[in-house]
């Protein structure tokens, strides 16, 4: 049987280079307070890599650079599947990056990412980020807050 997903499609693009990586403070919406990567929901008739790009521009004005996909998180809520979130790392940006009424750029060193600043699932996922391996992972979160399961398989292909 197929159905209509209600889940909606996310991404979230990191910059890493030069030993850190780039955050965004969310300033509003959907995990706002958090530090997090760039991204947003796919819109209908776009591309993962499109989306990703656009949110890029939206939310730090700068552009990414070549998109590699790293991954691919799925978050329940109270039971029920609310997002799918396709990761992507580039190592680099054009551009100049601006603070937005969605983000605050910031930089972090790879060694000091603030998860306790961070959606509670990040610290799972983010050493398989860091260590430039692709992962596929599944939280389940009770009111958005306490993660009750989850797992988080490393990928072995190439
Ligand atoms: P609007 O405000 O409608 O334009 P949009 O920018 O499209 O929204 P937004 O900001 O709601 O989307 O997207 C949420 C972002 O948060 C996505 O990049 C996915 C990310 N995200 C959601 N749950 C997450 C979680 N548990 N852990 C995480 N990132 C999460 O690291």
């Amino acid at each position: 049987m197929v159905a209509l997903l209600q889940p909606r499609v996310f991404t979230l693009a990191y910059v890493i280079r030069d030993g850190k990586i780039l955050l965004i403070h969310k300033k509003r919406g959907f995990g706002k307070g958090y530090y997090n990567g760039v991204g947003g929901k796919v819109h209908a008739g776009e591309t993962l890599e499109d989306a990703a790009i656009r949110e890029f521009r939206e939310e730090v004005c700068a552009s990414p650079g070549p998109l590699e996909w790293r991954g691919v998180l799925e978050f329940y809520n109270n039971g029920s599947l609310e997002m799918i979130v396709h990761v992507f790392v580039t190592g680099s940006y054009t551009g100049k990056l601006c603070e937005t009424e969605e983000a605050r750029p910031q930089w972090f060193g790879i060694d000091d990412i603030p998860y306790d600043k961070m959606w509670a699932d990040d610290r799972h996922w983010f050493p398989l980020l860091l260590s430039g391996q692709k992962f596929y992972g599944r939280f389940w979160f009770r009111d958005w807050k306490e993660i009750e399961n989850y797992f988080v398989y490393k990928l072995q292909n190439p």
